[in-house]
C-alpha cells in the first residue's frame, strides 16, 4: 500500500482558494543603483528589461526584467529613490538581495481580507498603486515565515 510521505500534512480547517493567489508574480531584490544593476543581469544572465517606472509613494526606482520567453514569473529589481524609503532601509540593514515575494491575485482586497481573516497582519487598510497600474498591499514578513508578501492585483487591460 502507498505510504504518504511524513512531510505532507493535513491542514485543517483551511479552505483553499479564498485567497485566490494564482501565480508568482515577481520576485524582488534589493539594489544600491538600478542602472548598474540592470546591467549586470544583461550581461551575467542575458535578462531584458520589459518596464522601468519610478514609484514615489514606496520610494522606488523599479524595473521588470523577463526570463526565457517572457511568459513565466518577472525579476523586480528595486533601488531607493530616497533615503528613508523600504528599499533604503532594507540595504542598510541587510545589503543587496532577496527582499519580497509577489503572488498575482484576481481581487487584492479579496486576497487580503481572506489573510486578515487568518490573522495576518497586511501593512495597508487599503490596496495601493503599485508597477505599472497594478493595486497591492504586503503581508509584513514576520506573519508570513519571514518572507514579504506582495499581493499583485494587475491594471485591467487597456481597451482602444
Ligand atoms: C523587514 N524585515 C523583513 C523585511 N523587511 N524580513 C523579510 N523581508 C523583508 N523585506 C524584518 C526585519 O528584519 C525585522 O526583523 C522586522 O521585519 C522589522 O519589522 P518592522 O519594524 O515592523 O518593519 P521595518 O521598518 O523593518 O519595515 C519592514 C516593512 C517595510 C516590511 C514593514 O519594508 C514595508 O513597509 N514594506 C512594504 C513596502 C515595500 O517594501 N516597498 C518597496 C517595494 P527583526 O527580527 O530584526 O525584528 S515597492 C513594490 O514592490 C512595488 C513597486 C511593486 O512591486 O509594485
Amino acid at each position: 500500500m502507498m505510504q504518504r510521505p511524513p512531510s505532507v500534512t493535513e491542514p485543517e480547517n483551511v479552505t483553499f482558494g479564498d485567497v485566490g493567489l494564482l501565480r508568482i508574480d515577481h520576485v524582488g531584490v534589493a539594489v544600491p543603483d538600478l542602472d548598474i544593476a540592470l546591467r549586470f543581469y544583461a550581461e551575467t544572465f542575458g535578462m531584458h528589461c520589459v518596464h522601468q517606472e519610478t514609484n514615489e509613494e514606496q520610494g522606488v526606482r523599479e524595473a521588470m526584467l523577463a526570463v526565457g520567453d517572457g511568459t513565466g514569473p518577472r525579476l523586480q529589481l528595486l533601488a531607493p529613490a530616497r533615503p528613508d524609503s523600504a528599499i533604503a532601509k532594507f540595504l542598510d540593514r541587510n545589503g543587496p538581495g532577496l527582499q519580497q515575494l509577489a503572488y498575482t491575485v484576481a481581487d487584492v482586497e479579496a486576497a487580503a481580507d481572506a489573510l486578515r481573516a487568518r490573522g495576518l497582519r497586511l501593512l495597508y487598510d487599503t490596496p495601493r498603486r503599485g508597477t505599472a497600474g497594478s493595486r497591492i498591499n504586503f503581508v509584513h514578513p514576520k506573519d508570513a515565515g519571514g518572507v514579504l508578501v506582495e499581493l499583485v492585483e494587475s491594471a485591467p487591460p487597456v481597451r482602444h
